[in-house]
């Protein structure tokens, strides 16, 4: 899974993305250049994962990943710019956003506009993706216009559907709905997958918070509610949170108790982002492999089998599937089939989290 940092210029976006990836992860290049982008991997913690290497003594275990880019300030949101520029593939990869918004004061980094103020920080970056997003339909809809008059008829009522869904999201777009919140039909949907507009990805606010601050919520800034409605969002300081990344876990934790700092902006993060995203994850064990795959809630079983290889949709036949609580009480797997913990489910089973499943295929 692709998440994307970005923010205004120095609002603590490669702070943040220090603190998410430094001493957890195969952090390319952790930060250091101002003007080249930052790749970081985090392994999704899962303490199920652990407990079940513990009986499986599998040969790998392979947690769940996200990717983490953090943008040079520049060329991520600077106004003057839009983000149509070299980082727009980036940007269109990104399952969600990260968006840095400035809560801390300080005067040895002066806010480009002036007074620091989280609320209309947020409005502008939301605001960006909109923009980028009507500039894309706008161009779109010209542009289904123009072959409008060069189609044969026969196919005219084709481009003109499209045409249609194109001008329908713009217009919401421009009535302040982003994608991800307009009623749209499966078929204008397909339409509009092709432009991987910015405003249908999920939004994670971080608000980066003066360190030792209680912590900021959407709810307490002085902005339109409609436009935080479904954003996700995490409360934290970067500065000390790439400080705490630094340290040795243990001596990390004592620093957290001491500061009385709930859980490290890694797993806020990662928490805020699956629950954004309507995320779930579901295991497969064996001795081979022990390991967690997310997939969004209720993933019919021949999707989920499907993430794991393409093939696996075709020939699928059933999951085994019993729920990791279950399976932790019976202990084993042939206990949980005699007490009929572990079920035979068919296509349409929708996954849940914790789901230990095994795929029956027909190769
Ligand atoms: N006091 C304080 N300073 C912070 C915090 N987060 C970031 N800073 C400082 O703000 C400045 C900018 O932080 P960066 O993380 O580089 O911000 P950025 O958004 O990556 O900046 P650009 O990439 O240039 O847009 C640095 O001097 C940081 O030390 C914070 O939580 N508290
Ligand atoms: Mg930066």
């Amino acid at each position: 899974m692709d998440i994307v940092i970005i923010g205004l210029p120095q609002s603590g976006k490669t702070t943040l993305f220090d603190a998410l990836t430094l001493g957890k992860s195969d952090a390319s290049g952790a930060s250091g250049s101002a003007t080249e982008m930052h790749l970081g991997v985090v392994k999704v913690p899962d303490p199920r994962l652990d407990f079940l290497a513990d009986i499986y003594h599998p040969r790998r275990v392979v947690p769940a990943e996200i990717r983490y880019s953090d943008l040079p300030g520049p060329e991520s949101m600077a106004k003057s710019q839009g983000i149509s520029g070299r980082y727009r593939n980036v940007l269109q990869s990104a399952a969600a956003f990260l968006v840095v918004v400035r809560a801390f004061h300080s005067d040895a980094v002066p806010h480009p506009d002036g007074a620091v103020d989280p609320a209309r920080d947020l409005e502008a970056m939301l605001s960006e993706l909109s923009f980028a997003d009507l500039e894309v339909l706008e161009r779109a809809s010209q542009r289904l216009a123009d072959q409008m008059n060069k189609t044969k008829p026969a196919e005219r009522p084709m481009v003109m559907r499209h045409k249609d869904a194109v001008e329908k999201a713009r217009a919401a777009l421009d009535a302040g709905v982003p994608l991800r919140r307009q009623q749209l039909t499966d078929s204008e949907r397909s339409f509009l997958l092709n432009y991987q507009l910015l405003t249908d990805k999920a939004v994670i606010a971080v608000l980066n918070t003066d360190e030792g601050a209680d912590p900021l919520r959407l709810a307490d800034l002085d902005i339109d509610a409609d436009l935080t409605l479904g954003i996700g969002e995490v409360s934290i300081s970067a500065r000390v949170e790439a400080e705490l990344g630094l340290m040795e876990p243990e001596e990390a934790d004592e620093f957290r108790n001491d500061l009385g700092l709930g859980e490290s902006a890694t797993a806020q993060v990662i928490r805020a982002s699956y629950e954004t995203l309507g995320l779930v994850s579901f295991l497969t064990v064996g001795d081979d492999e022990v390991r967690a795959w997310s997939v969004p809630r209720s993933i019919p079983a021949v999707d989920a089998a499907g993430t794991i290889h393409t093939d696996f949709t075709r020939g699928f036949i059933r999951a085994e599937v019993i729920a990791y609580d279950d399976f932790c009480a019976c202990g084993t797997m042939a206990q949980g089939r005699k007490e009929g913990l572990l079920r035979s489910e068919g296509k349409t089973y929708p996954v849940k989290d914790g789901d230990i499943i095994h795929f029956l295929i027909n190769t």
